[in-house]
């Protein structure tokens, strides 16, 4: 036994507790953050072992160089045509999120999410993937049912919470859900849809399906255990999956140390679990894609799954609730050294003489025209507080193929209850 005179010569212990750097009001300076230059980071087969290309995990691969030219091994050369549709489906993003932001301050809904800044993580990466592959996203990646073409209706009744609303009001707004298109149930619940897409993947390689799965995360949801459960059955079984973490640099109002960057990055999970590792700058939507694209080889020839950080920033509050002025300096988003992700497709397609300005102003109205036209269809359909858009009972429907028979005896007296009162609900 040790007593406590025999303690006394030791250190006083004391632990570290992570701070960000820049605060309301604090002046930012991004320029200790390291950005290799475009085109730097070499590109080894999808099927190598990822004992090779550790360093992968700790760079940055970059495409777009600052004269918006497209440089290096990683370049994945596509046509005109498709980098003009990743444009559109970027801006439409940004158009439906800037519409739905201000219909939840109209009081038209509760809540709703933007993905501002972030918009190459899910419109590349959806191009990048075959359009049966099956998604397990989180919260903020709604480009991928922009990119597969989900109509923008639907998202809205979804939005709405109204008549049209085929998830008919159960989940939260935001949480979309579509079987035909591969997009999982989001789920508020973080960083289960990492088990979920590894078990997916896994189902798949063993009933000898040819479809692959693909997650995303964001870094603050990296401590949920969940994360790492999901990486240890990826690489046991070598699941045919990509396991996107996006960096946003916060989680609400934690900044990305709470959940282990001042230590090493995100990317580097990986190295642990001897999974392949990629650290991509998120806001360069060619890396997105060509990333993507490698990780899809890699497990569609059952080389195993890969890691995928996505280094960006959230430009914009964490959802309507939220309030970043309390927490964060306001320049922090314009002084990101990595840009917005836009803008840089734009001037790559403008440098290699494929688009011009006119061109883009006329797709940003163009996009913010449907979305109008759209919105003003979707809420024929109901708004938040006009009454009951669904039949009430309808919540116990839905969750089990078959209703088990204590919720058939809840629905029952609740409907009874209803008429014994003599106040029916008022139903929409
Ligand atoms: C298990 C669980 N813990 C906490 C929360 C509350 N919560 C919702 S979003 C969020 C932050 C997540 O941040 P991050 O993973 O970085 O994703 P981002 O919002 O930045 O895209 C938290 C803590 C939750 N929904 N689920
Ligand atoms: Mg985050």
């Amino acid at each position: 036994m040790t007593g406590d005179h025999q303690r006394a010569n030791r250190p006083q212990l004391s632990l570290h507790v992570p701070e960000p750097k820049y605060r309301p009001g604090d002046e930012v300076d991004f320029s200790d953050i390291e950005v290799p230059a475009a085109g730097s980071a070499r590109r080894p087969e999808p099927g190598d072992n990822p004992s090779e290309f550790h360093e992968l995990a700790y760079g940055l691969v970059r495409v777009l160089d600052e004269d918006g030219k497209a440089v290096g091994p990683w370049d994945p050369r596509l046509d005109p045509d498709s980098l003009r549709t990743m444009l559109r489906n970027m801006a439409l993003t940004r158009a439906f999120d800037e519409r739905m932001f201000r219909a939840q301050r109209q009081g038209k809904t509760s809540f709703y999410m933007k993905c501002t800044g972030e918009e190459a993580v899910s419109v590349s990466a959806a191009m990048a993937l075959a359009g049966d592959d099956m998604c397990f996203p989180s919260y903020r990646q709604q480009g991928i049912l922009i990119t597969r073409g989900y109509a923008l209706i639907e998202m809205m009744n979804q939005i709405y919470s109204n008549k049209g609303d085929k998830l008919q009001g159960k989940q939260l707004p935001i949480m979309y859900s579509s079987r035909e298109d591969g997009f999982f149930s989001i789920s508020g619940n973080l960083t289960t849809q990492y088990p979920q897409a590894v078990g997916w993947a896994m189902a798949s390689a063993a009933k000898g399906d040819s479809r692959i799965a693909a997650t995303w995360c964001g870094e603050g949801s990296t401590a949920e255990g969940d994360f790492h459960s999901a990486l240890t059955f990826a690489t046991v079984y070598r699941a045919p999956v990509i396991m996107n973490v996006v960096n946003n640099q916060w989680a609400i109002s934690s900044f990305s140390g709470f959940a282990g960057a001042e230590a090493t990055t995100f990317a580097a999970r990986a190295v642990g679990y001897g999974i392949a590792g990629l650290r991509v700058d998120g806001n360069d939507p060619l890396a997105v894609y060509a990333a993507t694209h490698w990780a899809a080889e890699r497990a569609r020839t059952n080389q195993g799954p890969t890691l995928i950080e996505h280094f960006t920033y959230r430009a914009e509050g964490h959802s309507t609730s939220d309030d970043p002025s309390g927490y964060r300096s306001a320049q922090e988003w314009t002084k990101w050294p990595l840009g917005d992700p836009i803008k840089r497709l734009k001037d790559h397609l403008i440098a290699l003489g494929e688009w011009d300005e006119d061109r883009q102003a006329a797709m940003d109205q163009e996009c913010a025209d449907l979305v109008r036209k759209t919105q003003k269809e979707a809420e024929k359909n109901g708004i938040l507080g006009h009454g009951l858009h669904q039949q009430f009972e309808t919540m116990f429907e839905g969750v089990y193929e078959e209703m088990p028979w204590h919720l058939k005896e809840q629905q029952a007296q609740m409907i009874a209850e209803e008429q014994a009162s003599g106040r029916p609900w008022d139903r929409k």
